[in-house]
């Protein structure tokens, strides 16, 4: 089902991972899609890849000028927006002990103020059409208290507090904003730190049983993205083959 057909749609985060799987999907249900990175060469090259009238932009969430001029872009070349979704984020692996104020600032510049800046500068855009879907990848280390990486931990659950606040101030633009809380999933970032060996634990407690891949997260973000989900802001998805409970 073309879900997202006339539909403008964001991905951050989208040149791998779980980003890129969910750009894979919102563009293979119609969207016109931006493929949004830091990483501008790969980030070129997934557009590529998604073909059709998809098309990236390099962008550094954190940055507030950078951000303001990917919004420009965005009204330029496809006029307005519709779908955003925030999966950028920085996914350290990082010792309590080794965790310096330095590094806690790194990593909230970009997964707490990145989603901030593009929250304030996307429902803006969409403010404009009165309709819009956000949809923030929070992180179920927020139920798990997942170590080695206090600082990831906080400004996860900061997003799905600011997310539910946003829901409250965006809904009488009939703009939704949610939260997905995806389990350990096995990505390029994951494969570059030692969490790639906390597999076989985080299996433990799945009640599904498997690894849990890219594409197993992106239909539930898509469908928190569509129009069918019109009545459901302010809400936090886990999707962790059932890892948490809440
Ligand atoms: P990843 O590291 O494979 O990909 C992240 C992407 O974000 C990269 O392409 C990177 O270039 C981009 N990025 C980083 N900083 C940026 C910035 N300042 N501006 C723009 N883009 C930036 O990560 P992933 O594992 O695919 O994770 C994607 C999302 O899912 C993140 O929000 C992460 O916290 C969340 N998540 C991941 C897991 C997991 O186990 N992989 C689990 C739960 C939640
Ligand atoms: C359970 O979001 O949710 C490792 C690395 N283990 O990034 C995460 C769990 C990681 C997670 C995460």
């Amino acid at each position: 089902m073309k879900n997202f057909e006339g539909r403008v749609a964001i991905v951050t985060g989208a040149a791998q991972g779980i980003g890129r799987a969910i750009a894979d999907r919102l563009a293979a249900e119609g969207a016109t899609l931006a493929v949004v990175d830091i990483n501008d060469e790969a980030a070129q090259a997934a557009a590529v890849e998604i073909g059709g009238d998809a098309f990236s932009v390099a962008c550094d969430i954190g940055d507030p000028a950078s951000v303001t001029a990917l919004h420009e872009t965005i009204v330029q070349r496809a006029g307005k927006l519709d779908v955003l979704v925030n999966a950028a984020a920085i996914v350290p692996f990082v010792p309590w002990d080794e965790l310096t104020f330095e590094e806690w600032r790194r990593v909230m510049r970009v997964n707490l103020d990145g989603i901030y800046l593009m929250c304030r500068a996307g429902s803006d855009l969409m403010r404009k059409n009165g309709y819009g879907r956000i949809v923030n990848i929070a992180s179920n280390s927020i139920f798990a208290g997942t170590p080695n990486m206090a600082h990831y931990v906080a400004s996860k659950g900061g997003i799905l507090a600011f997310t539910r606040a946003l829901a409250t101030e965006l809904g009488p633009h009939q703009i939704t904003a949610n939260s997905v809380c995806p389990g350990l999933t096995d990505t390029e970032g994951v494969q570059q730190t030692p969490h790639k060996e906390a597999f076989e634990f985080v299996e433990m407690l799945q009640a599904i049983k498997g690894r849990g891949k890219p594409q197993d997260i992106a239909p539930a973000v898509a469908f928190l993205a569509s129009e069918d989900a019109h009545w459901i802001t302010g809400q936090a998805l886990a999707v962790d083959a059932g890892m948490i409970r809440w």
